[in-house]
């Protein structure tokens, strides 16, 4: 089976909720030689997205996106620690990472947080609904260099703005370089925000990461 194939086949087993198929093609990743943050991007990614469409088109409904999520939560389970193999011992810098208070959408900011942690940040992932006061204080704590902070609705993207006012009033702005992402993110809302950028998968964050540390 072609790459595209089976990326194929992985978004149909999300997208028709079939979850024992979702996890046997997951195994079935691990087992060969397949580039694992593809198969996680071109295919789950994919298939969970079009989930998001068909409930906004009103062809899914909350059970359904809820069931989606599962099961993409249970493949990432799977196919994470995977991504871990091969990384750096030295570290290249400190990162904290959340989606902001009142959301909870986890998955793709756990795939960013890992796959930084792959390529030798050292990853403080404090999980999803956190509140700006509550990231802001485990920067300082753990002196940061960068804070990561999704968000995947529009009514909670004023958080990551949150994050940067508090910054700004504390006059601790410049110890932090502070990343956005999530799907509504756009660089004009970055620009609003004042942050130093944002990156639409975990590839490019990586890439974020590096040339905002110089490394
Ligand atoms: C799965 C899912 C869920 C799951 C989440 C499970 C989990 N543990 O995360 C569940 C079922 C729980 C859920 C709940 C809800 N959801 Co939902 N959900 C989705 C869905 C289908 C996919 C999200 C996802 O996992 N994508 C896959 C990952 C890999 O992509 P990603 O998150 O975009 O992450 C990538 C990049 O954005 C970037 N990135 C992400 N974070 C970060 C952080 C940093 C620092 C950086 C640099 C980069 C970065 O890199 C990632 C890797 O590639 C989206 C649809 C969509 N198109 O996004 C809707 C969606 C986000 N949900 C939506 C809604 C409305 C809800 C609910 C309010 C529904 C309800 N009525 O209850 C609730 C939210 C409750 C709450 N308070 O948060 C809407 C939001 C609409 C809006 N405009 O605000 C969407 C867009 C669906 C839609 N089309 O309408 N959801």
């Amino acid at each position: 089976m072609s790459q595209e194939n089976l990326f194929d086949e992985i978004s149909e087993a999300i997208v028709n909720l079939d979850k024992e198929k979702a996890i046997q093609l997951a195994k079935k990743a691990i087992n060969e030689d397949i580039e694992l943050l593809d198969v996680i991007e071109k295919g789950f990614g994919e298939g969970i997205r079009r989930i998001g469409d068909l409930w906004d088109e009103g062809e899914f409904f909350l059970p359904e996106l809820m069931l989606g999520g599962t099961i993409m939560q249970e493949a990432m389970n799977l196919l994470l620690p995977h991504l871990k193999v091969g990384s750096e011992n030295i570290s290249l810098g400190k990162v904290v990472i959340a989606t902001i208070e009142g959301d909870i959408h986890s998955i793709g900011k756990t795939i960013v947080g890992t796959m930084l942690s792959a390529n030798g940040f050292d990853v403080y992932d404090l999980g999803a609904d956190v509140p700006a006061e509550k990231i802001i204080k485990m920067a300082v704590e753990k002196n940061a260099d960068i804070i990561g902070v999704s968000a995947l609705l529009t009514t909670t993207m004023i958080g990551q703005k949150k994050i940067i006012e508090i910054l700004e009033n504390r006059n601790i702005r410049d110890k932090f370089k502070v990343i956005l992402g999530g799907a509504p993110v756009t660089n004009t809302w970055v620009n609003e925000c004042k942050a130093d950028g944002f990156a639409g998968s975990a590839i490019e964050a990586v890439k974020l990461v590096k040339s905002l540390l110089k490394k």
